[in-house]
């Protein structure tokens, strides 16, 4: 069965001495989005009630899942009007991305199924014990936002005991030799944007790790899922230099990502620069209560997962929209302006109140390009924007990263 998606943003960044001309990516979460966008997925969607444009059917092989036993997970992407959604563009090096993790939030394995002849995209897998377990299938169809697929699966056979979710209270994690220190800056509230630093050391030697591998196309990347399961988060990092306001996202659907698009990775012939020790990744909690975070990082061929839990406090009440009189109210959510199009008479103004809820999209700001104006969209703040077109016609809006966007558009008479 298929659950509700519920997401968070991200824009993560590097900010390493060593990472130079990095060109940009981050991808971000993302779910169901109705409106089918051709913007990177730097939104998610997380409200029940959008119609889906993608629907996964998902089946295993054999169909009863036992814990020791491989089975083939098989996942059909449809579209709205029920056909076989093929050719999934690469995003992150594969067309699909499939986290699996148990109920408890103790197990985690990231896996890529592959196409195959009826354009089903299936992986083997086997889970090593009974219970319960989430899919999250992560894939962006093209000319869509990224889409997050939630299933849930039982697991016939032995069950493990349930491992309690204890916030960490010290953010240093040692696995398969390498030390990772987590250092939060901002408050760890609901809705609050936070940045989180990794720096990386080689544990033996207590110094930087510099010697890390491009992973899909990344230094490093970040899958954080609530408590309940409900958000789910599939992050990598930005480039230097690039900040959250500015900066340009690499997931455009259809493009492929850039696999080499950090200098540091392999390049034939050329010298590996040493890697970045730092990694920073710029999100939001949607909510209160745990999270858990996995970075992954790869060393010497070897993928290491490195999982911290988080306790997110209760944010603030967010302020309500207040929209004067004759302004139309514009929404920023995770799936984009809302309505994204308004329609306006030649020789009449344009009067625009554009609310921001929340600081789960990276809607910070709205660009309109061919009028020049710029404002910044505070959490909470209702900003109006106004201005009278000069004749018919679609004038464009756009967030501040061009991947949301809307239009005004100006009837003839
Ligand atoms: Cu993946």
């Amino acid at each position: 069965m298929i659950t509700r998606i519920l997401l968070g943003i991200f824009c993560f960044s590097v900010i390493a001495v060593f990472l130079s001309a990095c060109d940009g990516a981050a991808t971000t979460p993302n779910s169901n989005a109705a409106a089918a966008t051709n913007s990177a997925t730097a939104n998610a969607n997380t409200t029940a009630d959008v119609d889906k444009a993608f629907k996964v059917d998902f089946a295993s092989e054999p169909g009863s899942i036992q814990a020791g036993a491989p089975v083939t997970l098989a996942f059909t992407v449809k579209d709205k009007q029920g056909a076989i959604v093929r050719d999934l563009p690469i995003v992150h090096e594969k067309p699909m991305h499939l986290l699996i993790v148990s109920k408890d939030l103790a197990e985690f394995y990231h896996v890529h199924p592959e196409q195959s002849d009826d354009g089903s995209y299936r992986v083997q897998h086997t889970f090593p014990n009974g219970g319960e377990y989430k899919l999250y299938a992560d894939f962006t169809p093209k000319d869509s936002v990224q889409v997050v697929e939630q299933i849930d699966v039982k697991v016939g056979g032995q069950e493990r005991p349930k491992e309690p979710l204890i916030a960490d209270t010290n953010y240093t994690k040692t696995v398969s030799g390498l030390k990772v220190v987590m250092e939060p800056e901002g408050e760890l509230k609901g809705g609050a944007e936070v940045m989180l630093n990794f720096q990386v050391f080689d544990a033996a030697s207590g110094k930087p790790a510099t010697d890390l591998q491009n992973y899909l196309g990344e230094l490093a990347h970040f899958v954080i899922i609530s408590e309940d399961m409900q958000d789910f988060v599939h992050a990598h990092p930005m480039s230097k230099g690039e900040k959250m306001d500015g900066m340009k996202m690499d997931g455009d659907s259809g493009s492929e990502h850039k696999a080499d698009g950090h200098e540091h990775s392999t390049m034939e012939g050329a010298t590996v620069k040493p890697s970045a020790s730092e990694v920073a990744a710029h999100t939001s909690f949607p909510r209160s209560g745990l999270y858990k975070v996995w970075g992954q990082f790869q060393r010497g061929g070897q993928v290491i997962t490195v999982p911290f839990t988080l306790k997110i406090a209760e944010g603030e009440k967010v302020k309500a929209a207040n929209v004067p009189a004759g302004f139309t109210q514009v929404t920023v959510a995770k799936a984009g302006f809302s309505p994204s199009s308004v329609n306006v008479k030649k020789g009449e103004k344009v009067a625009l109140a554009f609310y921001r809820a929340d600081a789960e999209n990276c809607g910070s700001e709205v660009v309109f390009a061919s009028q020049k104006i710029t404002r910044k969209l505070p959490v909470g703040e209702t900003v109006l924007v106004e201005f009278t077109p000069t004749g018919a016609g679609e004038i464009a809006f756009a967030c501040g990263m061009d991947m949301l966007r809307g239009k005004v558009v100006v009837a003839g008479m």
